[in-house]
């Protein structure tokens, strides 16, 4: 059977705040990826417990994340958003890949170690096994592509050995290879507090990242707050180095007003932060304002949220069903009567 050229699946996790990494670094390129590709897109709630018992409210969080994205410009009736606990493929799935992986393989996933840091006995199997449940999600629609940040590309990587070894053990062509999709610029969106550190959702400082839903006076605090270098800005590209904070503010500019790092260098140049960081927070504000907004519009519905993702979750469920009854076959299961 043909493999899909041009279906992407792409997830995030329903651990906190989504914010504007979250929207930089992913959303946004999913936004614009829909005219190219069939996309899917899978709130993961399956990753999120990997922190066990650190769990938060995920059905919450999962509604956040889909309004997050709807008011972003994902069009639920031409892509397919939905939750991953909904359609049980993925875990079926990632099962048999936790047969398939070896430990070597996944002893090597450098996030692993990142994660549970010093503490790796203390950290729970589901995360060290989290990448071949990233294989479930990607291989169980024969994704062709997956939008990879620099994070995450070892794990593809990972999911490509998978598919390989199991295609070649079981001798069927099951599933296919899939490419990464690699991102532009504002890919990496920093901490404000930290221009070395990643924005993160489960940071605990809520001052180093801006939250989606934010008001316009708290991104404007918060950028006015943001961590800087007592120098002007730089001339060129090249004399951001080493300064990470700068550096960081920057990209933030040029990814939200869609210009490139060049051009917003030359705009600023010889300046000082308080010449960017107004115009930063006011630039902020009229990307994000909307759709927070939005966003709180959605929130306010939750039986509708939770009916479109319902709907998704069907039409998830009709592509993954039939992949995983051939995966299944191909390593000998007992057909069900
Ligand atoms: N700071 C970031 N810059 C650019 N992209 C980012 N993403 C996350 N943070 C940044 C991208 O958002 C998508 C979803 O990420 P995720 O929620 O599945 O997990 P994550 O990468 O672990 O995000 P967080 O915010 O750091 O979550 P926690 O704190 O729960 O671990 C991915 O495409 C990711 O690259």
């Amino acid at each position: 059977m043909a493999f899909p050229q041009n279906r992407i699946l792409s997830g995030i996790q329903p651990t906190g705040n989504l914010h504007l990494g979250n929207y930089l670094g992913a959303i946004k390129n999913w936004v614009a990826m829909q005219n190219d590709y069939e996309c899917l897109f899978c709130i993961v709630d399956l990753h999120a417990i990997t922190v066990w018992p650190d769990l938060g409210d995920i059905a919450q969080s999962s509604r956040e994340v889909a309004a997050g994205m709807i008011a972003s410009g994902i069009d639920v009736n031409q892509s397919t958003v939905f939750i991953q606990s909904h359609v049980p493929a993925h875990a079926q799935l990632a099962w048999v890949f936790n047969c398939v992986a070896r430990l070597g393989w996944l002893n090597r996933m450098t996030q692993f170690k990142d994660k549970a840091g010093k503490n790796k006995e203390k950290a729970s199997s589901g995360l060290m096994v989290y990448p071949n449940l990233m294989a479930a999600d990607i291989l169980t629609y024969k994704a062709s592509h997956v939008p990879t940040g620099e994070d995450q590309k070892q794990h593809l990587e990972l999911a490509r050995d998978i598919a390989q070894k199991f295609n070649v053990d079981t001798g069927k062509d099951v599933f296919p290879l899939p490419e990464p999709v690699i991102q532009g610029p504002g890919t990496r969106v920093m901490s404000l507090r930290d221009g070395q550190r990643k924005m993160s959702k489960s940071d605990i400082s809520d001052m180093t990242r801006i939250n989606m839903t934010d008001s316009s006076d708290v991104i404007a605090d918060k950028i006015r707050r943001a961590k800087t270098d007592p120098d002007a800005l730089p001339g060129s590209k090249d004399d951001l180095a080493g300064r990470p904070e700068a550096n960081n503010l920057i990209n933030i500019y040029a990814a939200l007003s869609d210009r490139s790092v060049e051009d917003v260098i030359m705009e600023f140049s010889g300046q000082g932060f308080g010449a960017l960081k107004p115009k930063l927070a006011e630039l902020a504000v009229s990307v994000l304002g909307p759709i927070a907004s939005r966003m709180s519009e959605l929130l306010a519905d939750p039986a509708e949220l939770d009916r479109l993702l319902a709907r998704g979750a069907e039409k998830a469920t009709s592509l993954a069903e039939p992949v995983l009854a051939e995966a299944y076959e191909a390593i000998g299961f007992s057909p069900r009567a």
